[in-house]
């Protein structure tokens, strides 16, 4: 149903912005040095929750090999580098009275070593590794994370943020409540799909809100900086044009996206069928109050707007179903729908993976149209493999994702700011440990000094990047 649209032989608008993302837990290593305290990472590997018992100990040494990491990024030839702060490195009890010299001193390293190199940071606060120590007192569980979140992101603000111009509050806030909170396969490995799920994604919405109206009323005027939110979303297409699986296919892109952005990107408050949909099902279930917590009017106020651009982190894309079989009382089962993938698209390493590059141009239209065409950051795009150098697959995928996205920049209008592939280099790929490798470099993880060798992919993203198109 759907035909294939030819390649786009254009350039990306002038200024466009290229760059690579990375994440801590995933390269830095150094797990406990200098005063790094425990996050709830380092616990998840050191319980053998990986694959391989693999563990972050070491990962990529970025800890200490930082300035190579640079020095790669320039050879990209790229504008912008997305990383990360790992909160325990900087706080090592989570609180903002432990503040840690030497994690200031190394992020102050990074970052200026990146503007020596004429790279601008973009800054991930939270990239999945919370200190154990918030964990202890129930972690995204419980509200007073919203104070602590809010302290750690100050700390942050003011001692970066005279040379950090774009800011992320978190990374896939529906990873982290998802993964962490609701099938629990993700650290902190906590398992309350139908009730849990819905107050830790709360949380990190206000979380996010009030860092943001932080930085606003505080640091905006001294440093002009941008913050946002980046939010992952697979686009979900209908399985048939039966309205039924339209509207399953439109309500999974709400329970999804819809969860985080209509309150940040839209009108303030969770979307109206997740509303709909959670009181209905909690009052058959005989609770009386909805699993799907309530925003005050004050709140909502303070949500809507709190933004100055939208992070999207995107891979895949699944068909949608309508499905009322699923009964159970779960994130999952309140959806209704089904999902699978087209057994044409090509695979990757990763089985949740599959290549479908007009998901992207479909979705960043979804965004256009539901947010006002807010301005949008591609913040991650990537497809993993073994690792070898001869990554063709690599470079298929960017090709041709990057191209919907230009279709989607030049024929649809839509905002796109900029692009960061993921990622600068193989690295520890949460519970799949060290076995599928996203890098544009590889990293050799059985050498002591984690060599970087630049992959078949790297030639060709540097093109894209300094011709801003394909030539
Ligand atoms: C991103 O998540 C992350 O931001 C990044 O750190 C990561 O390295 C990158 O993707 C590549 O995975 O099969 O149960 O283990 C993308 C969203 C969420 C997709 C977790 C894969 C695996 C679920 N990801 N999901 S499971």
């Amino acid at each position: 149903i759907l035909e294939k649209d030819e390649f786009l032989n254009a350039t990306f608008p002038p200024g466009f912005h290229w760059g690579v993302a990375t994440a801590a837990y995933q390269i830095e290593g150094a797990w406990n040095e200098s005063g790094k305290g425990e996050s709830i990472w380092d616990k998840f590997a050191h319980d053998s929750r990986l694959a391989n018992r693999d563990t972050g100990d070491v990962a990529c040494d970025s800890y200490h090999k930082y300035q190579e990491d640079v020095r790669m990024v320039k050879s990209l030839g790229v504008s912008h580098y997305r990383f990360s702060i790992a909160w325990s490195r900087l706080l090592p009890d989570g609180r903002s009275s432990s503040l840690n010299a030497a994690a200031v001193r190394y992020y102050n390293d990074l970052i200026n070593e990146l503007h020596a190199n004429a790279i601008t940071p973009m800054v991930t606060l939270y990239h999945w590794d919370l200190p154990q120590a918030l964990q202890e007192i129930g972690g995204w569980e419980n509200d007073t994370i919203i104070d602590y979140f809010n302290d750690y992101a100050k700390t942050c603000f003011e001692h970066f943020g005279d040379r950090v111009p774009l800011w992320i509050t978190f990374n896939e806030a529906f990873v982290v409540s998802w993964l962490g909170y609701g099938i629990g396969v993700f650290a902190p490995g906590v398992s309350k799909p139908g009730d849990g799920v819905y107050r830790v994604a709360h949380n990190i919405i206000r979380s996010h809100v009030k860092a943001y109206r932080t930085y606003d009323k505080t640091y905006r005027s001294r440093y002009h900086g941008k913050v946002g939110i980046t939010l992952d979303c697979d686009w979900k297409e209908p399985i048939t044009t039966e309205a039924m699986d339209r509207y399953a296919a439109e309500r999974a892109l709400q329970f999804k996206l819809g969860w985080f952005a209509n309150p940040i990107y839209g009108n303030g408050d969770y979307p109206a069928v997740m509303r709909s949909t959670l009181d209905r099902k909690s009052q058959q279930e005989g609770r009386t109050e909805s699993r799907l917590p309530r925003f005050t009017e004050e709140e909502k106020r303070m949500n809507r707007g709190a933004n100055d651009f939208f992070g999207l982190n995107h891979y895949t894309t699944q068909y949608v179903r309508h499905n009322r079989d699923d009964r159970r009382s779960h994130y999952e089962g309140d959806q209704d729908l089904y999902t699978k993938v087209d057994d044409c698209w090509p695979g990757s390493r990763s089985d949740w993976l599959k290549v479908n590059p007009w998901g992207l141009r479909r979705l960043l239209r979804w965004v256009r149209d539901r947010y006002g065409n807010p301005p949008i950051y591609v913040t991650e795009n990537g497809i993993s493999d073994d690792g070898s150098l001869d990554d063709q697959n690599r470079i298929d995928f960017y090709r041709a994702y990057t191209n919907e996205m230009l279709k989607a920049i030049l024929r649809d209008g839509c905002n796109v700011k900029g692009y960061m592939a993921w990622s600068l280099m193989d690295n520890l790929e949460w519970t799949s440990g060290y076995t599928q490798k996203f890098g544009i470099y590889q990293v050799d993880f059985n050498s002591p000094n984690r060599t970087r060798t630049p992959k078949k992919s790297a030639a060709f993203f540097r093109r894209l990047a300094t011709t801003n198109g394909y030539n």
